[in-house]
């Protein structure tokens, strides 16, 4: 029984070490071993190159290193298998501290103070209340609705925008093409939680934020992206916070990661970036989770947090 680890982008030593600490009995193995390919049940894959998992005759099941899996999806030759996903506490209090963070950090005009700071000027700007600015969220699945609750908590009006509908105490919920219009219509400060699948890439574009509302305190619409940054069209934000349609964004994702020097996001004014951060992974909690559903699956019970194919996530 052996499990292969195969990271692109990262070293997958702390991922191996966890492995073998959670389950000394498997040989835990990564592309670069010497490795008998039939001889692979499971991997524990993050952006794997394409067409490397339908080399493994005879694989299982495949575990994500992510919540997102357009890592996965996007290989043209990816097995017909179970893809299971992380779901963690730990990782989704991480999301919602990084989603607090920046609300909070545009709620109170942190960008100004810090400029002041600066210049060594001692200077005050008025402060509305939280009960004044519209937070929305797009995507109110297991970090989104955790997001919209520590928010609401905050006193912020929070909405929620999803492809189902759902219904949530304390969140007014939108869902599909017919809610996002008036979703958008009442949000200051959009923060964006969804997958990126065939529907949503390139949903933050010019006409998006065009959408948002423009009457409230900030002086203009905030976005806060911490899903994917294929989800964003990013000369449409670079325009927009330019001439002031966007008054401020805060990306912790990008489409091309890491981001490139020659990128114009560097310079766009009242932009906070984050280098794909908003919520880092333990790798021994995420051992432990893939080690009990490995264990599991081999008692015949079912495997949790799978990825539903045909929609993409
Ligand atoms: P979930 O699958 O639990 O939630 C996804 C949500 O998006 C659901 O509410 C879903 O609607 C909604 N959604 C999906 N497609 C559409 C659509 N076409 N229109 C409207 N709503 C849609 O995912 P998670 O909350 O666990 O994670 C969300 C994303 O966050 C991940 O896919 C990943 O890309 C990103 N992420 C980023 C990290 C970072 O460090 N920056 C860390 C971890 C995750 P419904 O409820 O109806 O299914
Ligand atoms: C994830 C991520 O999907 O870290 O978990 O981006």
């Amino acid at each position: 029984m052996s499990i292969i680890v195969a990271v692109e982008g990262w070293s997958p030593a702390d991922w191996i070490e966890g492995l073998k600490a959670v389950a000394p009995d498997r040989a835990v193995l990564t592309p670069g071993d010497d490795v008998d390919l039939a001889a692979v049940d499971y991997a524990l894959v993050w952006k794997p190159r394409p067409g490397y998992l339908a080399s493994l005759p005879n694989l299982k099941v495949i575990f994500s290193l992510g919540a997102g899996v357009d890592h996965l999806t996007s290989d043209p030759d990816l097995p017909d298998l179970p893809v299971v996903r992380i779901v963690d506490p730990d990782l989704t209090g991480r999301m919602t501290e990084w989603v607090l963070l920046q609300v909070l950090m545009h709620h109170r005009q942190q960008r100004a103070y810090d400029a002041f700071q600066a210049r060594k000027t001692w200077k005050s700007l008025r402060q509305w209340s939280s009960a004044d600015v519209r937070v929305g969220i797009m995507g109110l699945g297991v970090l989104g609705i955790d997001a919209a609750r520590a928010l609401s908590g905050l006193g912020f009006p929070v909405a929620g925008w999803s492809r189902s509908p759902k219904t949530e105490p304390g969140i007014d919920c939108y869902s599909g093409e017919a809610g996002l219009g008036p979703f958008l219509a009442r949000t200051d400060i959009l923060v964006v939680l969804l997958p990126l699948t065939e529907d949503t890439r390139g949903i933050l574009d010019a006409s998006l934020v065009d959408r948002l509302a423009k009457d409230g305190p900030l002086g203009g619409p905030v976005i806060v992206n911490g899903g994917r940054g294929g989800l964003q069209v990013e000369d449409d934000i670079v325009a927009a916070l330019k001439d002031g349609r966007l008054r401020a964004a805060s990306l912790d994702v990008f489409v091309t990661e890491p981001l490139p020097a020659e990128s114009p996001l560097w310079d766009a004014p009242n932009l906070t970036i984050t280098p794909h951060v908003a919520a880092e992974s333990d790798p021994l909690a995420l051992s432990r989770y893939v080690a009990r559903q490995i264990a599991a699956f081999e008692r015949g019970e079912p495997l949790q947090n799978l990825v539903d194919r045909s929609r993409g996530y």
